[in-house]
């Protein structure tokens, strides 16, 4: 256990991580008050070591011990919201189900929407320098202009970067958005029972970065000033019923 936070919970981000997205997802939802610490790639580290943490954001630091990964935040969240509100229904086959979605997106969503993501905007140092604006203090811009280069390269390392990985990604992206859009064709509106669930709100925010949705201008800017390959990536998402699926929960859920 790690350093315990004093008040309201601190999460530390960074800020354009789509897991980080949801985490702040569940926390919003829950109606729980929290302060956002958000850093940079790589200076992430200071904040999660310094919270007690081992490196990997979203990292939720409460008066009662840390929370470090999405899905526990989210769980986190559930144990202080009302049984209506809550991301898991009550009946545990339902559950179950979300679960195993959420697990799925996790794993497979998650990675290979970053992979995809990066690899169409990490070579566009005006919108990296832009979204970096947008998203976090003027000291760590600053400190962005210097080490943009190495810093991009790095990433490029650490996800696999390249254009074989990313047209991988694409294709594992492009099944399971595929397997979504065959769950929602008996024209459900949650993938889970009757109500929006954590299988909603993980499969909304791990596909944001793709997608697009106008509830992210603040983070990834509009689409229309994003790079040409962003918006025919986001253009072609969308014409699926997974796709339409990542816009209508942001519109009912999230805003
Ligand atoms: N399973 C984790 C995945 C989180 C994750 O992949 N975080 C990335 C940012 S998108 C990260 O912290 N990368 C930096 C690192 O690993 O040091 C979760 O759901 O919270």
């Amino acid at each position: 256990m790690g350093a315990l936070a004093v008040g309201a919970p601190r999460l530390v981000t960074i800020p354009f991580s789509h897991y980080c997205e949801k985490a702040r997802w569940g926390l919003d939802h829950a109606g729980v008050a929290y302060v956002e610490a958000a850093y940079l790639p790589m200076l992430h580290l200071v904040g999660v070591k310094g919270a007690g943490g081992d490196h990997q954001v979203p990292l939720l630091a409460t008066s009662e011990g840390l929370v470090s990964d999405s899905t526990d935040i989210l769980r986190w969240c559930d144990a202080r919201t009302a049984p209506e509100r809550r991301l898991w229904p009550e009946d545990a086959a339902l559950a179950a189900e979300v679960s195993a979605w959420e697990e799925r997106f996790d794993a497979e969503l998650g990675p290979n929407a970053r992979r995809v993501a990066y690899g169409c905007v990490l070579g566009d140092a005006a919108y990296m320098r832009d979204m970096v604006a947008r998203t976090l203090p003027p000291w760590q811009r600053g400190l962005f202009a210097v080490v943009r280069v190495p810093a991009v390269a790095m990433i490029r390392r650490a996800y696999g970067i390249h254009p074989a990985g990313v047209a991988r990604a694409r294709a594992r992206l492009d099944a399971l958005f595929a397997e979504v859009s065959t769950c929602l064709a008996d024209g459900r509106s949650w993938l889970v029972g009757d109500r929006f669930t954590a299988a909603d709100l993980t499969f909304a925010a791990l596909a944001g970065p793709v997608v697009f949705p106008p509830e992210l201008d603040a983070i990834y800017g509009r689409l229309e000033d994003a790079p040409a390959v962003v918006g025919q990536l986001a253009g072609e998402l969308r014409e699926t019923p997974a796709g339409r699926h990542v816009l209508a929960v942001y519109v009912q859920a999230r805003r």
